[in-house]
């Protein structure tokens, strides 16, 4: 018999689409695709050279996303958990689905909606996941999460201060004199942050880098400070006594600032020198640090999103608006203080009610001490987009909640810690698969994913369409909505839903035709905010913070060191590139390794967890911080969030991601 002859290869193709993961930059991805017997394969993916943003280049996680696209782990079809603490298998989709509805249904008829959670997070930044809100609303309104862990403190801090939450144009930093990255780790967080910083620099404009840890940022700036962590307001109140000390303030700004005199007298109860010891920096460099901020004309300031993250984190993002505003750094191109873009507020997403219409609300910060003590009790969840074992705080009470809980089911791509506590796990579709829109948080571009590839088969070799295999998030909502009897709500293809949640943009010439024909810029976003320096508060006037933060988290003797799990360049959140293997990593300045050596193991505790690490050395680390990955999971002995506790910002409903103490101990 002669053998098959091999059908050839066929001709590769590039496909665009673009990056829906909670990153700042919402890339435009170029994927090959090439076929072989029938079935199309990505075999590499890069950055779009004509994308302003994108500028031809991907992230290091992202460039590596094929190893996850292709893992062996990913889910290909619903998994089912028939005992609790046994293993997850497969099952169909239409007995997944016809078992999520009768459980539901069951729960809220015998408990009411309130005893359901439907919690999401950033796993898509995609507007259609917003169905999801939609279906849980129309069949309860369900318990949900409030505020924000992420950005939460931030934006009520920007909100109070100017009465809105937004940035200058990414692109008007050309226009600056002079750019502090305050928080800010652009060569991790925000990669194509840096063209546009390198583009300032060589067009005369300074840089100043303020954070605890000596970042690869430094490499930019002219003057790197390393304040105390969490002391930061310390530093923007020396800034503002420097430029009231030096005529540097901007003589005009009471008219426009609400609270001016009070926050004078506030900042002016200390002098530099006595700012500058709060906040453990050298007192020239922050007079160093005021002169290049105040005088040297327009001067911004980006506010990195991890800074509210502290017990006083909303106030200290406040101080920073106030430097901003009485230094004349408002209504004026180049200006600004810069931390969220919004990202959502282009789309039509007023059918969502939210937590206005919600029976019961958990701050997300505590969702789970919050929802393990939740009383009546939660006796199922839907978790989608999110790891929240792993991602929010104390990480063993998460899971008990979710352990404890009757009924829980996932929406995710791969396994986590939370779905291997789920009682379903229903599969759905990669950034390379989805089809959706997107606005981004970090610039104004508004894009259109459209899927590169399809999504694997299921297991019994089925198209996915039919029995098996990854679907849609709006197709899996679709199934249950309509056995829950809120079919009508959620109908509609994804293109209608596309265009629905489009319909204002496409009257401003830039829905979704626009996006296809190239880069769209949200049209109801202004290149400069405040040019009239009026602001939508009610005052009409920027308000300024009149009271002191709360002091900075505390280390003591015990427990000398403040854990920083920040992002790393290989994952994007807990979800990795390559997955990680051996001990986390801990660094810390090698006068603080309690006598490890480097590479050393030892545990690093708080007062409520601890965790087997290998001890890194960096001058680099201040003395009283001990920096890891954030992302690793329990699954993997990783989870940095085991060590840290529940608490809420003083306001935005964030999380005090980075003020746990800890200490090193040995083995
Ligand atoms: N590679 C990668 N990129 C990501 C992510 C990821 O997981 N991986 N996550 C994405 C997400 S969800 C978000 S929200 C953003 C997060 O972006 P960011 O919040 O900007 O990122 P972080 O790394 O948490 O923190 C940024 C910097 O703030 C510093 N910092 C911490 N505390 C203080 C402080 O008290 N004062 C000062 N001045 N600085 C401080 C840290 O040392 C760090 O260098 O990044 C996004 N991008
Ligand atoms: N210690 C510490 N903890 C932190 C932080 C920190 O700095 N330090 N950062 C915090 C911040 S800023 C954030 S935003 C959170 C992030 O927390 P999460 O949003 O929970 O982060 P991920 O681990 O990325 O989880 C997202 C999940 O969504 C899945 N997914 C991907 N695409 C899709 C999709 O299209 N649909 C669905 N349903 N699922 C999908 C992914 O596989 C992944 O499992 O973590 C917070 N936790
Ligand atoms: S994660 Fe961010 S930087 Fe990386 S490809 Fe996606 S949007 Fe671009
Ligand atoms: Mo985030």
């Amino acid at each position: 018999m002669t053998p098959p002859v091999p059908p050839a290869a066929d001709a590769a193709e590039v496909r665009s689409t673009a990056c829906n993961r909670d990153c700042p930059d919402a890339c435009v991805i170029l994927a090959t695709v090439e076929s072989q017997d029938g079935v199309e394969r990505v075999t590499s993916l890069r950055g779009d050279p004509d994308d302003p943003v994108t500028k031809g280049f991907l992230c290091e996680r992202t460039s590596r996303f094929l190893g996850r696209q292709y893992a062996a782990d990913r889910f290909t079809s619903p998994m089912v958990r028939r005992a609790k603490g046994g293993p997850l298998e497969p099952i169909g989709w239409d007995e997944a689905l016809d078992l999520a509805a009768r459980r539901l249904r069951t729960i809220r008829d015998e408990s009411g909606p309130e005893a359901i959670l439907h919690y999401v997070s950033g796993g898509s930044l995609g507007i259609l996941k917003a169905a999801a809100s939609l279906l849980f609303e129309r069949f309860g309104p369900v318990t949900i999460k409030r505020g924000d862990i992420c950005s939460g403190a931030g934006e009520a801090a920007q909100e109070q201060d100017f009465g809105v939450s937004e940035s200058h144009d990414l692109f008007d930093l050309a226009h600056s004199a002079t750019i502090v990255l305050w928080g800010k780790n652009p060569h991790v967080t925000g990669v194509h942050l840096l063209p546009v910083l390198r583009q300032a620099r060589e067009a005369g404009a300074v840089l100043v880098g303020i954070d605890p840890i000596r970042t690869r940022a430094a490499e930019l700036c002219d003057l790197f400070l390393q304040p105390r962590p969490g002391a930061d307001a310390a530093v923007a109140f020396g800034m503002a006594r420097w430029a009231f000390d030096h005529d540097a303030n901007d003589a005009k700004a009471p008219d426009y600032c609400e609270n001016h005199a009070a926050y004078r007298a506030l900042v002016e109860g200390h002098t530099v020198e006595q700012w500058a010891a709060q906040a453990d920096v050298p007192s020239a460099d922050l007079e160093r640090a005021a002169e290049l901020y105040a005088t040297r004309g327009a001067a911004n300031i980006q506010v990195g999103w991890g800074l509210g993250r502290r017990g006083n984190g909303s106030a200290t993002v406040r101080a920073l608006d106030a430097l901003g505003a009485v230094t004349g750094n408002l209504g004026v191109p180049g200006g600004g203080v810069s931390y969220y873009f919004g990202r959502r507020t282009a789309f039509d997403l007023d059918f969502i009610g939210g937590v206005d219409v919600a029976p019961r609300s958990f701050p997300e910060s505590r969702l789970g001490p919050e929802w393990l003590g939740a009383d009546p009790p939660v006796r199922a969840a839907w978790i989608t987009a999110g790891n929240p074992v792993a991602m929010l705080p104390e990480s063993d009470t998460v899971a008990a909640a979710v352990e404890g809980t009757e009924f829980v089911v996932v929406v995710d791509t791969h396994p986590t810690d939370t779905t291997d506590r789920a009682d379903l796990v229903l599969p759905t579709l990669t950034l390379l698969e989805d089809d959706d829109v997107l606005g981004a948080y970090g610039h104004h571009l508004l894009r259109e994913s459209r899927a590169v590839v399809a999504p694997p088969a299921g297991p019994s070799g089925a198209a996915p369409s039919a029995a098996g295999g990854p679907r849609h998030e709006l197709t899996i909502l679709q199934g249950l909505a309509e056995r829950l009897g809120v079919g009508a709500e959620l109908a509609g293809s994804v293109d209608d839903w596309k265009r629905r949640v489009t319909a204002t943009l496409d009257g401003a010439g830039a829905g979704l035709e626009a996006m296809r024909a190239g880069p769209v810029r949200n049209p109801f976003a202004v290149t400069c905010l405040f040019a009239d320096r009026s602001f939508p508060t009610p005052s009409g006037k920027a308000c300024l913070i009149d009271v002191l933060p709360a002091d900075p988290a505390a280390t003591d003797a015990e427990y000398p060191l403040l854990l920083l799990a920040t992002s790393t360049s290989k994952a994007q959140s807990s979800q990795w590139s390559v997955a990680p293997s051996g001990l986390p990593e801990v660094t810390v300045h090698p006068e603080s390794s309690a006598g490890a050596d480097p590479g050393g193991r030892a545990r690093l505790q708080s007062r409520v967890g601890a965790l087997e690490v290998v001890v890194r050395h960096d001058a680099g680390v201040r003395r009283d911080v001990a920096l890891m990955a954030k992302g690793g999971m329990l699954r993997d002995g990783r989870c940095a969030n085991q060590l840290v506790r529940a608490r809420e910002t003083d306001a935005g409903g964030g999380a005090c991601f980075y003020d746990e103490a800890v200490r090193l101990a040995p083995l």
